[in-house]
């Protein structure tokens, strides 16, 4: 019996505590096939372990739910520097 996993990694900007943690894992749990949430909150790294191969979107439409932004490293890092309040 062979189960495939997939292994995914998103940043999630504007956690500041341990709730905002526990309300980014519980929405990202909810999606299906998704069996493990990991957040770090000093670096604000998610890592999603799923049993099929995961929609950003989904991921996205969940952080967004919990109430935070899911970032593309490309995002923090690269060009696109826009301040929004
Ligand atoms: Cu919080």
């Amino acid at each position: 019996m062979t189960t495939t996993t997939h292994t995914y990694t998103y940043t999630v900007v504007g956690m500041t505590c341990s709730h905002c943690v526990s309300s980014v894992s519980t929405e990202i749990g909810l999606i299906p096939g998704v069996s493990d949430v990991r957040v770090d909150l000093d670096s604000g790294a998610v890592t999603v372990t799923s049993e099929h191969s995961l929609e950003e979107t989904a991921v996205r439409a969940a952080v967004d739910e919990a109430g935070y932004e899911l970032r593309r490293p490309e995002e923090l890092n690269g060009s696109t520097k826009r301040t929004e309040q």
